[in-house]
């Protein structure tokens, strides 16, 4: 493992490369066929390292913030049926059980097209939704909820003091980790709260992606993944306790973490710190296992594209994620070996992926074009999606490639 001076994000202490990616493009910066963005697109180098002191995953250097987040930002998050009932679910305990009076409110930093907060304005519940990007954020106030777009920092928070009061709930599910400045949300999480509040924050868990191989979590706008130890690092800087964990099996495992003024450490949290010490998933050992399995699945897919290609048969794709972007590049995946990807998103069909230039098409045609295999690059949805074909009367091979090729026959 090569020796350099990078610095951990979030305690400063010296940390390595652990695993190369090599050039990268940014995974949610689809192109347009029609002009020159394909020759003028954007790469970077994509290199991994673990923090020995804090277990913090990191990709060492990000693309700035603005080529991530901004206007035309490709993911809208109520695309998926399981993700709005998981966010119901949400909503409904933390309206139950932290939601005490008229002048609580929630803050959601990252949120989207309004996919969680939609709970809290269809029941007059007072909310605030904050995301960078303002496509996503014009979505979510046609949806009825109040959002306003910008980075999550402290002079964002201190003009929401001053028009709003602190909050008493922050939550931020699938964007902490999109966040190189870590600290200017602790910042401004440490002014915005209430004394009495509570901070939730779920997303990817660390030991989770290590032990799938599921190496596609990590792209440009997912600079950190995260796990109990880095997150207790982090907020303990700013007096914010971890009290408890939950664990989910969304996006190939995600955990939830809850934060509070109080030092009460329950047993969940003890739980799932002890097993990551357990795993020693701080030591860049670990990695080089890590970086197997990733170039298994890698080299498995290609194989089994090759062999289909040679067999004269079709091959497509469903589901244009962020994490397919991550996939596609490393493994040298293009056009030659996949014709198309379906996907539902409006801001994502007639687009090309970004790096290997495979065309994006409406998903509601997929079921008319029988293609022979098609490979789900949205597998964290897979159970949603292949139900919804077949209702539609989809005839195709399903393939799943993490942690390895499995089949699934809908003829
Ligand atoms: P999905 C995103 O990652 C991006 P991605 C982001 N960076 C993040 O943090 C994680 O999510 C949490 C489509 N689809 O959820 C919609 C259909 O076409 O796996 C999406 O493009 N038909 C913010 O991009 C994609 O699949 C359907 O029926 O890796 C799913 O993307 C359904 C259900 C989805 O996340
Ligand atoms: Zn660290």
């Amino acid at each position: 493992m090569e020796n350099n001076t990078h610095r951990c994000r979030v305690c400063n202490n010296k940390i390595s490369i652990t695993v190369d990616f090599g050039s990268m493009p940014i995974a949610n910066n689809l192109l347009n066929p029609n002009n020159d963005d394909a020759k003028n697109e954007y790469k970077f180098h994509m290199q991994t390292a673990i923090c020995n002191a804090c277990s913090c995953f990191q990709v060492v250097s990000v693309p700035d913030k603005n080529l991530m987040f901004n206007s035309s930002y490709a993911y809208f998050a109520s695309q998926s049926k399981s993700m709005t009932l998981h966010f119901n679910k949400l909503g409904d305990s933390i309206i139950k059980n932290f939601i005490k009076d008229k002048t609580d409110y929630i803050l959601d930093i990252g949120s989207n097209d309004g996919i969680f907060l939609k709970n809290f304005s269809d029941k007059g519940i007072g909310h605030l939704g904050v995301d960078a990007s303002e496509n996503v954020v014009s979505e979510s106030r046609s949806n009825g909820v109040d959002a306003i777009c910008g980075f999550f920092n402290k002079e964002l928070c201190k003009s929401i003091i001053e028009k709003r009061g602190k909050a008493k709930v922050i939550i931020s599910t699938n964007t902490m980790h999109h966040i190189e400045k870590c600290h200017e949300v602790l910042e401004g999480m440490d002014l915005l709260l209430k004394d009495e509040g509570i901070i939730i924050i779920e997303d990817p868990y660390l030991p989770d992606m290590l032990s799938l191989g599921s190496f596609e979590q990590i792209y440009a706008e997912h600079n950190f993944i995260w796990c109990c130890k880095s997150y207790q690092t982090l907020f303990e800087k700013y007096s914010f306790y971890l009290n408890r964990v939950e664990h989910f099996s969304i996006h190939g495992g995600s955990m939830r973490y809850f934060f509070s003024r109080n030092n009460i450490q329950e047993d969940s949290a003890n739980k799932y710190l002890g097993l990551e010490k357990k795993l020693k998933i701080s030591e860049d050992s670990i990695y080089l296992n890590f970086k197997n399995k990733s170039e298994n699945i890698c080299n498995n897919l290609k194989k089994f594209l090759i062999e289909k290609k040679r067999e004269g048969k079709s091959v497509c794709g469903y589901g244009a994620t962020a994490k397919s972007a991550t996939l596609l590049n490393f493994a040298g995946i293009g056009t030659s070996l996949i014709d198309c990807i379906y996907d539902s998103t409006p801001a994502k069909i007639g687009k090309l992926t970004p790096g290997t230039h495979i065309p994006i098409k409406d998903a509601s045609t997929f079921h008319t074009e029988k293609f022979d295999y098609t490979i789900i690059f949205a597998w964290n949805l897979m159970g949603e999606i292949i139900n919804k074909e077949k209702n539609n009367g989809a005839k195709t091979v399903w393939v799943e490639y993490v942690p390895e090729i499995k089949l699934t026959d809908a003829n």
